[in-house]
């Protein structure tokens, strides 16, 4: 291998460590409590992720989560329980936003998403943790 090549093989691989470093360093935002129980968290939908997309909630319980879409393009949030059950599946117009209230019942990882074709795909995804 030339030595110009072997540069270029390790630009490669440090961008991608790079990429991966990024996506490993996703921000964990909790759930603010509310004062009937529950707990809520706004999301900001864009073209093409939500934000924030790793959410913490304390315990079990019912968790509003308030979407805003600051796109100019619909799109949609979709949350599934622990095993793979769609809770609630609401679209969001561009420039809306939707409150949607959902029971989570058990501890547990939650994955949500916009079902929008190619969206998930394209990053808009994420995940409620429920319980440490
Ligand atoms: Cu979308």
């Amino acid at each position: 291998m030339r030595p110009h090549s072997k540069n270029s093989l390790l630009a490669v691989l440090m961008m991608i460590g790079a990429l991966a470093g990024c996506a490993g360093r996703a921000k964990v935002q909790p759930a603010a409590s509310m004062t009937s129980g529950g707990s809520i968290i706004t999301i900001e939908a864009s073209s093409y992720k939500f934000s924030p997309s790793e959410i913490q909630v304390e315990k079990p319980g019912l968790l509003a989560v308030e979407v805003k879409n600051v796109s100019n393009s619909e799109h949609n949030f979709t949350i599934e329980d622990l095993h793979g059950k769609i809770l609630k599946s609401v679209a969001i117009r561009p420039g809306g936003s939707a409150i949607i209230n959902v029971e989570l019942t058990e501890r547990g990882v939650y994955k949500f998403y916009c079902n929008k074709t190619f969206h998930s795909t394209f990053g808009m995804k994420g995940q409620i943790r429920v319980g440490r």
